[in-house]
């Protein structure tokens, strides 16, 4: 083990700026539950290549316990009529119906078509869209309220997640012809960004410097989280609020970015050799 996180000290900041490219690149991912069966598809020929994805938030304990998640799409303005797909939230989520018994909530990319739900098990539900291509809009399909548990202690992540079933589900066009198919075997393969909810406790007694997921240990986790904070700001996913600076900003110069990763590494490599 030892030779390795030597070995990643090593790394020049050019090749952990190449690293998380490359974290950048896996970000979007296939769906969970059966795996596409892409036999006789050549996805190189996928002209429609849509995104899915789930909110992704970072939050204290001191935040509203209520959050509203929303499943949006991208890349497929004018392009898909026919979907149906579930979405699981991690089982210590409470998943929470409005006044009507629903869970999801149509939203503005689905205004002008056919939107129900299911609700399967305890802790997910399966949707169903009919439309067609000419309405159908980017932006955010559907949304609804989770409520997270009362008594979190510590860092606690609760993935949020796209499932697809082999036999029920799809995403394709109003003609479900080879477009639609390619489409579809596209985003169930490599267009699904899951989603989740980070929580930090912020009771925990005393800040370690560069322990960014509290665990009270800095390692090479730290140093990775740091990276793909980095990576969600330069690509402009987000704009990062003062806490995280002040968690993530390892050496106080006021930037996130890849010195402060590697400055949690040698920290870490220092600890690990002693
Ligand atoms: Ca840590
Ligand atoms: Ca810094």
């Amino acid at each position: 083990m030892k030779k390795l996180f030597k070995k990643i000290v090593s790394l020049s900041t050019a090749a952990i700026l190449l690293a998380s490219a490359t974290a950048l690149q896996a970000f979007a991912d296939a769906a969970k539950g059966d795996e596409y069966d892409l036999t006789g598809i050549d996805l190189s020929k996928a002209t429609v290549k849509p995104t899915i994805s789930i909110t992704q938030e970072t939050i204290t304990d001191k935040a509203d316990p209520v959050r509203t998640i929303e499943v949006s799409i991208m890349g497929a303005q004018g392009k898909y009529a026919n979907a149906g797909f579930s979405v699981k939230v991690d089982e210590r989520l409470k998943l929470l119906k409005d006044d009507d018994g629903e869970i999801p909530t149509a939203a503005s990319a689905l205004n002008r078509a056919m939107f129900t739900s299911m609700p399967e098990g305890d802790n997910g539900f399966r949707v169903i869209i009919a439309g067609s291509d000419s309405k159908s809009k980017d932006g955010v399909m559907f949304a609804f309220k989770v409520e997270l548990p009362g008594d979190i202690k510590g860092y606690e992540e609760y993935p949020i997640e796209i499932y697809y079933n082999k036999d029920t589900d799809l995403f394709t066009n109003e003609l479900m012809d080879e477009e639609g198919k390619l489409m579809e075997a596209w985003i169930f393969t490599q267009g699904i960004e899951h989603g989740y909810i980070e929580v930090y406790d912020t009771s925990h007694d005393i800040p370690i410097k560069g322990d960014i997921n509290f665990d009270r240990k800095v390692d090479a986790v730290d140093a990775s989280l740091i990276l793909d904070m980095y990576t969600l700001i330069a690509t402009g996913k987000i704009v990062p609020k003062m806490i995280q600076i002040l968690d993530y900003d390892y050496n106080g110069d006021g930037a996130i970015d890849a010195v402060d990763a590697s400055d949690v590494l040698k920290v870490y490599a220092a600890n690990s050799t002693e």
